[in-house]
Order: C-alpha cells, then sequence, then structure tokens
C-alpha cells in the first residue's frame, strides 16, 4: 500500500480522501490555494503545501505546482477527487511520466472516454444502445442537415470533448440547426478547446440514470448498482439517490451486465460512472462515462457498504478487488441533497463569506459531508457547494422522512443556503410519487 498520498482537491470531497487514507494508514499532503490555508483539508492532512494565489488557474489546476509538491513531500501517489484535474488526461498523463500514481484510470483511458463520439461508438461495439447519431464529429452544416433529416428533428448539438451538459443545443428543424451549428461550434471551442460537434437523436424530458462501476488491474469489473440523478437545475445536480423508483431487479442485472461489459471492453480502472438517459417506456440509451469519483458516490457507499474512495486507492496501489458481483447488494434507500451557498430568492446567487454559526446535523442513518464549520470564511473563488447531507433508510419513505427532519436541524448563520429549496422539492408530492424527470425543477419553478 501507499505511504503517501496527496489530496490535489479541497472542499468536503479533499476530507473524504483524507479520511479514507487515514483509514487504510496512508499519510497524506493536502495542497491548498492561499485563500484556502485556513480550511480543514489542511487541518486534517499530516503536511499541506501552498501551492499559488486563490484562483483556480494558478493553483489547484497548476500542474506543475501540484507535481512538484508532490515530489517534495515524497507523496507516491496523487488523488485528483472531482472536479479541477480529475478528467484531464495530460494531468494523469505527466503523473505517469514523473513515477507518481495517478488514483484514476490510465490517462489513455481518460482521453479516449473525454471524446464523446468515441465512447458512443466504443460502447455501442460493446452492445450497448445509444441514441440515434453521427458516427463522427460533424464539420459542416450541410452534413449536419442530412444526419439530421436521418435520424429526425429534434435533434441535440453536443461538444466532442464537452460533457456535463455544457453548451448543447436542441434544434427543432433546419433552420436552426443552422443557427446552432455555427453557435455551438463557437461555444465547443471557446469551452473545450476544440469546435468539434455531433449530432445525437433528442429525447424529451429523459431521465437521468447512472451506474457506479469499479474495475482493477486484472480484468474484474462489478457495478454498484444506479444512482438517480433527473433532480437537477442547470446541468447541477441537486438531489442524487439510490436505487431509482424506476429501477426493478430485472433492468438493474440487464443493464449491469452491459454495462460491466463495456468497462470490461475498455480494459476499464478504477472507479468509474456511465450515465443514461432513459425515457419514460423504460428505454436506456449510453450518454457518457465519467472517469472519476462523483459528488454523489455516497448514496452508493450507502445501499452497498462499499468505500469506493477506500477501492480506487487499493486498486491504484495494485490490489485486487476482493469483491465479486454476486457478493454485492443493494439494500435501504439513500438520498443525497447538496448544500450550496446561494440565495434560491435571488437566481441562486453563490453567497461568499462569513460562517457565523454552524450545526452540523446527526442522528440514525445521517451522514453529512462538509468541509465548513463555525467562522470559517467561504471564499468566493471556487465551487458554491459547502457540503452533503446523505441519508439512509429501510424504505425511500423513511429517507425522505429522515432528510426533513436532518435538513431541519441543518443550522447555519451568516449565509444563504439551498436547504430551503431542498425541503421544498422533498416536500413536493411528485418528488414523493418518484414522479419527475430532468425537466423536474424547471417546471417546478422556485418555490420556498
Ligand atoms: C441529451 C438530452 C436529450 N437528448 N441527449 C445533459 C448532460 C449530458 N450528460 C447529456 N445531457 C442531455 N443529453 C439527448 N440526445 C438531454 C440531456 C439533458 C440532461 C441529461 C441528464 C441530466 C440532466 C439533463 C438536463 C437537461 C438535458
Amino acid at each position: 500500500m501507499f505511504k503517501k498520498v496527496l489530496i490535489a482537491n479541497r472542499g468536503e470531497i479533499a476530507l473524504r480522501i483524507i479520511r479514507s487514507c487515514k483509514e487504510l494508514g496512508i499519510k497524506t499532503v493536502a495542497i491548498h490555494s492561499e485563500a484556502d490555508a485556513n480550511s480543514l483539508h489542511v487541518r486534517f492532512a499530516d503536511e499541506d503545501v501552498c501551492i499559488g494565489p486563490p484562483p483556480s488557474t494558478e493553483s489547484y489546476l497548476n500542474v506543475p505546482r501540484i507535481v512538484s509538491a508532490a515530489e517534495v513531500t515524497n507523496a507516491e501517489a496523487i488523488h485528483p477527487g472531482y472536479g479541477f484535474l480529475a478528467e484531464n488526461p495530460n494531468f494523469a498523463e505527466i503523473c505517469e511520466s514523473c513515477g507518481i500514481k495517478f488514483i484514476g484510470p490510465p490517462s489513455d483511458v481518460i482521453r479516449k472516454l473525454g471524446d464523446k463520439v468515441f465512447a458512443r461508438n466504443i460502447m455501442g461495439r460493446s452492445g450497448i444502445s445509444v441514441l440515434p447519431g453521427s458516427k463522427e464529429s460533424v464539420t459542416d452544416f450541410k452534413e449536419a442537415s442530412k444526419i439530421a433529416g436521418e435520424i429526425g428533428y429534434p435533434v441535440i448539438l453536443k461538444a466532442t470533448l464537452g460533457g456535463g451538459g455544457k453548451g448543447m443545443r436542441i434544434a427543432y428543424d433546419k433552420k436552426s440547426l443552422g443557427d446552432f451549428f455555427t453557435i455551438a461550434r463557437a461555444e465547443a471551442g471557446a469551452a473545450f478547446g476544440d469546435p468539434r460537434i455531433y449530432i445525437e437523436k433528442y429525447m424529451e424530458r429523459p431521465r437521468h440514470i447512472e451506474f457506479q462501476i469499479l474495475g482493477d488491474n486484472f480484468g474484474n469489473v462489478v457495478h454498484l448498482g444506479e444512482r438517480e440523478c433527473s433532480i437537477q437545475r442547470r446541468h447541477q445536480k441537486l438531489i442524487e439517490e439510490s436505487p431509482s423508483v424506476i429501477m426493478n431487479d430485472g433492468l438493474r442485472k440487464k443493464m449491469g451486465k452491459l454495462v460491466v461489459k463495456g468497462a470490461s471492453d475498455l480494459g476499464y480502472r478504477s472507479a468509474g460512472t456511465m450515465e443514461f438517459l432513459v425515457d419514460a417506456q423504460m428505454n436506456f440509451y449510453f450518454c457518457e462515462m465519467n472517469t472519476r469519483i462523483q459528488v454523489e458516490h455516497p448514496v452508493t457507499e450507502f445501499v452497498t457498504g462499499v468505500d469506493i474512495v477506500k477501492e480506487q486507492i487499493k486498486i491504484a496501489a495494485g490490489e485486487r478487488l476482493n469483491t465479486r458481483q454476486k457478493d454485492i447488494h443493494i439494500k435501504g434507500h439513500a438520498i443525497e441533497c447538496r448544500i450550496n451557498a446561494e440565495d434560491p430568492q435571488k437566481g441562486f446567487i453563490p453567497c461568499a463569506g462569513k460562517v457565523k454559526g454552524f450545526h452540523i446535523p446527526g442522528g440514525f442513518g445521517v451522514r453529512v459531508d462538509t468541509h465548513v464549520y463555525a467562522e470559517y470564511e467561504i471564499p468566493p473563488y471556487y465551487d458554491s457547494m459547502i457540503g452533503k447531507v446523505i441519508v439512509y433508510g429501510d424504505t425511500r419513505e423513511e429517507a425522505i422522512a429522515r432528510m426533513k427532519r436532518t435538513l431541519e436541524e441543518f443550522y447555519i448563520d451568516g449565509v444563504k443556503t439551498t436547504v430551503p429549496f431542498h425541503l421544498s422539492l422533498i416536500g413536493n408530492d411528485k418528488f414523493k410519487k418518484g414522479e419527475f424527470d430532468t425537466g423536474f425543477v424547471e417546471r417546478m419553478g422556485v418555490q420556498l
């Protein structure tokens, strides 16, 4: 096992990773920007290195400084967390070439799956259905119009190196396709440094369901069931749960088998997530694959009992997966609410500043992953997520009731948060009945 790991991240996920390292007897190195000197991940780690000024580009995204920090502290491995450099193939490759283990899949796998057209094609070849669309990136409008004509409108334009919903455009006819084609290419170029885009048949009001997988270096791959991620706003997930209300044992077996085959065919290693769009008839289509630990991983940990971060570290250290698919069982129900320091009444504008009072809820079946404490100053430079409340129950009904009382216990003074919005969401009748899709939050509006 590694003796020392550097955590190339901040906030709650840095704490989450430090916790698993400690339980594995691994020493930890925190890196931080000047704005995060008083952050909890710095205090929890055995060592810390200040790597630069507050802006991410000069700190948490600065590859030479992070690699240097690992070298001067003799860290053997780097855990990238999520966001920042987690899915940057160049960073993973530089780590590999410096003899530092990147805790994630190999850089070439990250690079391949970062190309969403490649991912679509490769999963299609493994027998996973993908939505009708282009087999390659589309470079001129005539070609785009021809494909759209074949698959039928509406169609969606997506950046080839995109993901997470950024820069997508929906076209309902040839005229709007013409307008959006140019815009989408310009946006892709600006956001991802590559103007390539591709076309898919647009699915109205899909549900978003994803499968967690784990693969080791010996060809073993297992899945840990699904997460329901349809409750989102502007591509930011708000609530995730496992299992999904629409899932049943038969469908989970069928999708799980495909997911494991797709990952095995790729030679996938480490934790990963396969995203699907599911229509009202329960047809499911591969959407993209994420090669990082995800924000919502704790709901899967609750229902499977597997510490996914620990597994990532053990796999990176060359250990064999010690659980087989038949030993993995989904038990009970888990729900996560992402708590952001934002004002729901003012269009969810981020609220940085001093947290004057703070109380972390607790009790049976409750987990709160947060880096916030009383007197903590939320810096304005980074993501507005200040923590995650995750609850477990025997049933979905129990989990919802538990989430309600947990959110009611959540006390924070000094900044506005999305807690009242979450209370409204989980109290919604349609949410309680499981009747929602990715358009639910937009249709509901902000009612507190
Ligand atoms: C789609 C789609 C409809 N049709 N693709 C957004 C995130 C990215 N993974 C893919 N996304 C979508 N792709 C086709 N062909 C609708 C979405 C989408 C969505 C997907 C998942 C979760 C929330 C979403 C919100 C709006 C649109």
